[in-house]
């Protein structure tokens, strides 16, 4: 086994929804544990450290804009290969397409949708994972 911790985010969008307790939910259900949790209000210092990789894209700055737009639920989740694990719950990045079964898949809205509206955030490897829980964890 390789017990990890991966960072998830339910983005400002899943918090408005009331769809924290379901991402819980199936969090808990897969039988991760929860290690910390916390409701932030996120500045622009530590979005731009977060999206640091994607600084320049086209997507950047409404990425952005829609983080800093509500409170967010910072998620600190440990598991045995966790990282690809919440990123298998979640589904793919666009909600349109994301599998159903998945997060993205059962509550993406089809209409009107912004694909940063995607409801979740999940580290993407070990060095991303230790990085993000750093920042949002300080
Ligand atoms: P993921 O969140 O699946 O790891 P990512 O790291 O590539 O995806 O991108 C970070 C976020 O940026 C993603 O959750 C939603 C947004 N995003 C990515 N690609 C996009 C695109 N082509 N158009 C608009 N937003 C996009
Ligand atoms: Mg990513």
């Amino acid at each position: 086994t390789a017990i990890e911790e991966t960072l998830v985010l339910v983005k400002p969008d899943g918090v408005a929804r009331n769809l924290t307790g379901e991402i819980l939910r199936r969090i808990e259900a897969k039988g991760y544990s929860l290690v910390d949790i916390r409701l932030v209000q996120p500045d622009r210092d530590l979005l731009a450290a977060h999206y640091a990789e994607h600084e320049g894209k086209p997507f950047y700055e409404p990425l952005v804009e829609f983080m800093e737009s509500g409170p967010v639920v910072a998620i600190r989740v440990a598991g045995n290969r966790v990282i690809e694990g919440f990123r298998s719950l979640a589904g793919t990045t666009d909600p349109t397409t994301a599998a159903p079964g998945t997060i993205r898949g059962d509550f993406g809205r089809d209409w009107g949708l912004k694909v940063q509206q995607n409801l979740v955030h999940g580290s993407d490897s070990v060095e991303s994972a230790d990085r993000e829980l750093a920042l949002w964890f300080a």
